[in-house]
């Protein structure tokens, strides 16, 4: 398993693709819960590149089936352009959300960064939603729904055109993608998600095979020329162990369940990328959300509770 060396987090303080408020103060809730410390006890060289910024939350209405899109357009391509440098310059980049809809800046710019690599993209999708809408199927018009279709092609095109890409051609494919733990998934939603083909582990499935079926099989085809991007939604877990955000759905997976498919992904030695999206600082209970995704990507990092052969 290769080592990480070094990682850069990156803070965007923006609620601005959500439909509560609160996920803004996201990046200094993870760094009160000790985010920077936990990851140099790994051994990695952490650089904090203190927040990003963009424009306010102005609180208004769908426009054409899009909530706040220019202001989205705008967060996104500081994240694009944030993550790629660092990319660039060699590190790791955490994306310390803020909401979903900065998935797009984040995962166009892996995307641009592995196509002139050559590298193979892998993206673990972990959240409670499939995050599938496009402008017509969206029930509420806020962007966070949207990021995975919007990278697969399909959404506005001055968000699809981040990083240079088009709709002819999109910064992903959906082959690429394996969503974990989805157990809400709008109507329409669900039958483009079943026209895209996108392969999802749903909680029934963990249900039924369990955690561990399901992150062999996501993680199976993956070689050592990927770059695994893990792009992590606090609302993935139970709303029991993690209340601190705006869109908890019942169902979700418990505090072992979790770790080991945080554990499972440090084992592949591909990690290269992360998002940790949508905490909620506003609704949670004395930063327990926070300090339970630090815990967590303290095990995606490889801490696991004994020495483990190589
Ligand atoms: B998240 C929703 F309608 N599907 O599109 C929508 F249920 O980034 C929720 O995964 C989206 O938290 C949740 O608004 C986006 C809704
Ligand atoms: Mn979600
Ligand atoms: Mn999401
Ligand atoms: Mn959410």
């Amino acid at each position: 398993m290769t080592q990480i060396r070094s990682v850069s987090l990156i803070g965007a303080p923006t609620d601005i693709g959500a439909g509560a408020r609160g996920a803004s103060m996201g990046p200094e809730a993870l760094r009160v819960a000790g985010i920077g410390p936990a990851l140099q006890a790994r051994g990695v060289d952490v650089k904090d590149c203190a927040n990003l910024s963009g424009p306010h939350n102005p609180w208004l209405p769908p426009v054409d089936g899009y909530r706040h899109l220019a202001e989205v357009v705008a967060w996104n391509q500081a994240v694009h352009d944030a993550v790629y440098a660092e990319l660039q310059g060699g590190r790791m980049p955490i994306l310390l959300g803020g909401d979903h809809c900065l998935g797009i800046g984040s995962i166009s710019a892996v995307a641009r960064h592995c196509r002139a690599a050559g590298k193979k993209l892998r993206i673990l999708w972990l959240d409670a939603h499939a995050d599938f809408n496009t402008s017509a199927l969206t029930p509420s018009g806020n962007i966070h729904g949207m990021p995975v279709a919007t990278l697969c092609g399909f959404g506005a095109p001055e968000l699809v055109g981040i990083g240079g890409f088009s709709a002819a051609q999109p910064a992903i494919s959906p082959k690429w993608v394996r969503q974990i733990g989805i157990r809400s998934v709008d109507e329409g939603e669900k039958r483009f998600v079943h026209e895209q083909e996108l392969e999802v582990f749903d909680m029934r499935y963990i249900d039924e095979m369990g955690m561990r079926q399901a992150m062999e099989l996501a993680l199976a085809t993956m070689d050592a020329n990927t770059h695994l991007h893990v792009s992590f939604d606090v609302d993935f877990l139970d709303p029991a162990i993690a209340p601190g955000v705006g869109t908890t759905v019942p169902g979700g997976p418990s505090y072992r369940e979790a770790q080991l498919c945080m554990e499972m992904i440090a084992d592949t030695g591909r990690l290269a990328s992360l998002d940790v999206m949508e905490l909620n600082p506003a609704l949670d209970e004395k930063n327990r959300t926070a300090l339970l995704a630090v815990d967590l990507i303290e095990s995606l990092f490889g801490k696991s509770t004994l020495m483990r052969k190589a």
